[in-house]
């Protein structure tokens, strides 16, 4: 008996645990306006749960890059990074848009990230930013925001996928003609024409086994085992879809 309701007390903390959890990235005609924005701006998330990125700004050209509380804008050593996401028509083909998913690998460190965008003006000074699991105390998001819109120069570096408290099993998936992915100064991928396969932008968007990544490029080195580990994503994606 005691056994029985532990163990349905423990099904259901592994039920409630996977908070799962969506944020738009960038603003279209029907969210009223602002095109600088991550909604909502702050979540909680327990360890292990996916957050999906979903770039609905429409059109648009984003990125989702951390950085720290004390640099709004500038992306931080270690730190995970999407890669800027441009999409071009209104709406893409088929209406799917391209997502970015980042697990949370440490709910107890708060997550700080922005929008690496210039173009057409600086998107994280003009309050592109916003935060997982903001702790209790001194840091609060308003803070950041406001250092944000402060802040002198918006720093461009790609960060890889693997970043502090969050990582990303792979590069933003791309599913529809009119999205290009940027994820640096050597390499671009974009969508398949017709549209139909989710995988293979992201697949060439890797380097070959046992190169070393493009300069510039997302700094995870893939080998031979993360290409099969990237493989089973997309396959798994793919079914998803
Ligand atoms: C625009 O954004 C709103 C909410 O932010 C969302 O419900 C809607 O689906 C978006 N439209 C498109 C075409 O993505
Ligand atoms: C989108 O952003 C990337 C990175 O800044 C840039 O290379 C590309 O030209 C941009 N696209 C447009 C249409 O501005
Ligand atoms: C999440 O997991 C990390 C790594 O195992 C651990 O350090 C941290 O305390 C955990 N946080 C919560 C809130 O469970
Ligand atoms: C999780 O984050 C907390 C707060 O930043 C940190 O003290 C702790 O060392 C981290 N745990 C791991 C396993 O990285
Ligand atoms: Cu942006």
């Amino acid at each position: 008996m005691r056994l029985t309701s532990l163990l349905a007390t423990l099904a259901a903390a592994a039920v409630a645990s996977a908070q799962d959890q969506t944020i738009m990235v960038g603003g279209n005609e029907t969210n009223n306006g602002n095109i600088y924005q991550f909604s909502p701006t702050t979540i909680t998330a327990t360890n292990g749960s996916v957050i999906t990125f979903l770039f609905n700004g429409l059109p648009g050209n984003h990125s989702v890059t951390q950085s720290s509380f004390s640099s709004p804008c500038q992306p931080m050593a270690g730190g995970f990074g999407s890669g800027w996401v441009e999409i071009l028509t209104s709406p893409p083909t088929g209406n799917a848009l391209p997502t970015w998913e980042l697990t949370i690998t440490n709910a107890s460190a708060p997550i700080w990230f922005f929008c690496q965008q210039l173009m057409p003006i600086p998107h994280c000074t003009a309050g592109m930013v916003g935060a997982i699991n903001v702790q209790p105390g001194a840091n609060s998001f308003s803070a950041f925001q406001s250092a944000a819109l402060k802040a002198g120069t918006v720093g461009e570096g790609q960060n890889g996928l693997v970043g502090i408290g969050a990582s990303a099993s792979a590069e933003p998936v791309i599913p529809s003609e009119g999205v290009t992915l940027f994820i640096g100064p050597s390499a671009t991928a974009t969508a398949p024409a017709g549209g139909s396969n989710s995988g293979s932008a992201a697949a060439s968007a890797s380097a070959p086994a046992g190169s070393a990544p493009p300069s510039g490029a997302v700094a995870i080195g893939f080998n031979f085992n993360s290409l099969i580990i990237l493989s089973g994503v997309i396959v798994g994606a793919v079914m998803v879809l």
